[in-house]
């Protein structure tokens, strides 16, 4: 067996057994790796003085933690600059909110180098390289023109736009002509793929070829749909732990006999979370015996607050939820609990459990794993209903929840009161459906899919002419 490199932005070290604080990617990539005995390559999250380009090795659980730390300009430039102002509001969409600036582009360029300078040294001639997400779009370039003659792969776990968006971004045919330097790139589902293709097609003179590989740039590259899943193993010890018992029990208390709608997201503006407390208030106001009886948790953890639109959000949360909650509560019931503090990956299984309907709205979104614990955290004889955007990668494959359009009120609003009174019949048989694909497609199948057509278009020479 191949070693795999797997290269992500930031790396948390993965969690010895036991501790469980880390996000879905992370978890993901802890799962991916672990029977490869391989090698996680990335940036530490910790700023330097000056760049030293020195690697500091650690093995946790079996794996290899290999990372590095940028200076403060890179962080700027190529984080919160290239990837978190301008990549990602553009490609969920957002090109009111992108930033196009030289200097981001610059700083994106000169970290992509160093990740490369620094990987080079612990590449092994039967390595598989797997290069996660926007932020390393270039990566595979750049080891390329190192001499790299392994198989690199490459996997968006974000939207790819609708081409209008993408021709707003100078310099999009560099970002796009990087990705041919992979043998594989990978989507979360064809619906991003097809964009990509579209790009390709209509706007780099490219070719789709019978096989589905596509041509452009003087190069090949074969692009395919991998859906992300979540450890569905490892969800189920959580599931099933003293930590999780108790977060349920506190939880039903809480309650006292009130249904509970629940959002979890990280605070960004791609989730929808504005959308949904307003579709949530617009539910009560148009039945107001449902005052009283039903009650809004939105966990909404911080992330990025470096970044402007971020901070922005937070306050038009909080004072969303606090005029909704003043216009709205009684002495004894506030609709909206409005929550910004993490929670363990225990805890928070209990409190899905909790839930009766689960309200996962992004406007658009890659895949969407909460969508998926959701559903491996219920109860299969009482279990809650999961209402879902049609925007989020993860409806493609989630047929049996309530799917909505997040942006009308009203779809979601009704969406809503049908969960609330869904009869127990229809909702194990529904919740039954979406286990059943939430275990096969797991982040194990994930990974081993992606590996395997990555092995594949090695081992079939399909790999692009090396410069
Ligand atoms: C990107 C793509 C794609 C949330 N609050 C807490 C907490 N979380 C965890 C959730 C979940 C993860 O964060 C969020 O994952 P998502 O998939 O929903 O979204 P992104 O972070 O935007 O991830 C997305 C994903 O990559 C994977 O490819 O699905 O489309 O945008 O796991 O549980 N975790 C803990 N405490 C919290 O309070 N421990």
């Amino acid at each position: 067996m191949s070693r795999l490199i797997v290269v992500s932005n930031r790396i948390s070290p993965p969690a010895p057994e036991g501790a469980s604080s880390q996000g879905g990617l992370a978890m993901a990539m802890s799962a991916a790796l672990r029977e490869y005995s391989g090698v996680w390559f990335g940036w530490s999250g910790e700023s330097t003085g000056q760049y030293t380009g020195q690697i500091a090795m650690q093995r946790v659980n079996g794996i290899t933690v290999a990372t590095l730390d940028l200076e403060e300009q890179d962080i700027e430039e190529y984080y919160n600059g290239y990837a978190n102002r301008t990549l990602w509001p553009l490609f969920h969409y957002r090109i009111d909110l992108t930033q196009y600036e030289r200097s981001f582009g610059e700083g994106y360029e000169r970290v992509n180098k160093r990740f490369a300078e620094t990987l080079l040294p612990l590449i092994e001639p039967d390595d598989i390289i797997w290069v996660q997400d926007y932020h390393l779009i270039p990566l595979g370039r750049e080891l390329r023109e190192r001499g790299v003659k392994n198989a690199i792969g490459f996997f968006l776990h974000i939207p790819w736009p609708a081409r209008e968006l993408i021709l707003t971004l100078p310099r999009h045919r560099q970002l796009v002509e990087s990705l041919f330097h992979y043998d594989v790139v990978g989507f979360q589902t064809d619906e991003w793929k097809n964009a990509f293709q579209s790009y390709v097609v209509y706007d780099a003179d490219g070719m789709t070829l019978s096989d589905g590989r596509i041509r452009a740039f003087g190069r090949t590259v074969r692009p395919q749909a991998f859906p992300i899943g979540i450890d569905a193993k490892g969800f189920a010890a959580f599931k099933n732990s003293d930590v999780a018992q108790e977060s349920f029990t506190r939880m039903t208390e809480s309650k006292a006999g009130r249904k509970m709608l629940l959002g979890v997201d990280r605070l960004d503006y791609s989730k929808g979370i504005d959308e949904r407390m307003l579709a949530f208030e617009r539910l009560l106001i148009e039945n107001p015996k449902l005052k009283r009886k039903i009650f809004l948790l939105q966990i909404s953890t911080r992330t990025r607050e470096d970044v402007e639109a971020y901070q922005d959000m937070i306050h038009r949360l909080d004072a969303l939820s606090g005029r909704i909650n003043g216009a709205n509560a009684e002495m004894d019931w506030i609709p909206i609990r409005n929550v910004h503090r993490m929670h363990s990956r225990e805890e928070l299984a209990g409190i899905y459990r909790a839930a009766d309907v689960g309200l996962v709205t992004p406007l658009r979104d890659g895949m969407n794993l909460v969508a998926k614990e959701f559903v491996a955290a219920q109860n299969e004889t009482d279990p809650g209903v999961l209402v879902l955007s049609r925007f989020a990668g993860a409806a493609q494959q989630m047929r049996e929840a309530l799917i909505v359009n997040p942006f009308s009120q009203e779809d979601v609003a009704d969406a809503i009161k049908r969960g609330l009174a869904m009869p127990v019949a229809e909702r194990r048989r529904r919740w039954r459906a979406l286990m059943d694909g939430v275990e096969k497609d797991d982040v194990v199948a994930w990974r081993d899919n992606f590996v395997a057509a990555l092995e594949e278009a090695r081992d079939a020479g399909l790999k692009p002419p090396r410069p």
